[in-house]
């Protein structure tokens, strides 16, 4: 069986960036991997992270919401994510369950006790092996965000999270700092306001740990 790693933070966080990175090291160390996102990783995912993101003409209550990204993730679990780790695959995926409950449930109000076994079986009951949380002021984060739109001109317009006011981003973050400290096993919580080489560095001695542990074992 392969190895189950997340990437998770609030907006402009750095995960995309630091999870890339990840791949290129891992794959380095000549371990087979496939780094994915939520929403998105596959084909019915595109086509709903197009809707859950984007400004549309119609509204989303929280309830429906939540469905359209637990339907992206269990179509990403049974499609890809379990395929790839019993391939032995490590698989690297941007956002998983806590976003569901950091956004769902902290930033928009829904009652975890509900929707805890609704995560769990969206996800057939997989849990990731190690979860990377890069935890940064909220104000860093969003600017972040606009910057890269404005470097890219591709954001031009935020989406809906983005758009989002700050204190939603601030019970998000509240609430992935809950989980952590739920789960200080799981998750492995980096400062997200240093440069990406340190970052980068923490990654990468957090991932070597595991790959030793692996060989150990
Ligand atoms: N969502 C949800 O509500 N429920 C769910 O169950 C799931 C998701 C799965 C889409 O997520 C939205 O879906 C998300 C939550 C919701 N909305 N929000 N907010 P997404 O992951 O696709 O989008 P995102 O959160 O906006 O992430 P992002 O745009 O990919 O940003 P990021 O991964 O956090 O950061 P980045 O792209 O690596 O970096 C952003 C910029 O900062 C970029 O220009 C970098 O070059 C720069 N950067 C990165 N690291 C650094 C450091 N260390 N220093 C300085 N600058 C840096």
């Amino acid at each position: 069986m392969g190895c189950f790693i997340t990437f998770e933070g609030i907006e402009g966080c750095g995960k995309t960036t630091q999870i890339r990175m990840a791949g290129e090291f891992l794959e380095a160390k000549g371990i087979p991997v496939i780094v994915t996102e939520e929403p998105g990783g596959t084909a019915l995912g595109a086509e709903l992270r197009k809707l859950l993101l984007n400004r549309s003409d119609f509204e989303f209550c929280t309830e429906s919401e939540l469905f359209l990204f637990l339907s992206d993730r269990a179509q990403h679990v049974k499609e890809l994510i379990m395929p790839a780790l019993s391939r032995n695959m490590w698989v690297l995926c941007d956002r998983f369950t806590d976003a569901t409950v950091a956004y769902q449930c902290f930033g928009r109000g829904l009652d975890r006790d509900v929707v805890r076994g609704m995560v769990d079986f969206a996800a057939a009951g997989l849990r990731p092996r190690l979860t990377f949380l890069f935890d940064l002021p909220v104000e860093t984060g969003l600017a972040r965000a606009m910057d890269r739109g404005s470097k890219t001109g591709y954001a031009s317009e935020a989406d809906r999270f983005e758009s989002e006011k700050v204190e939603f981003h601030r019970r998000v973050r509240e609430g992935y700092l809950v989980l952590a400290g739920e789960e200080p096993e799981r998750f492995f919580v980096i400062d997200g306001r240093k440069e990406i080489p340190a970052v980068q560095r923490e990654v990468s001695s957090r991932l070597t740990k595991l790959i030793d542990a692996r060989n150990d074992g």
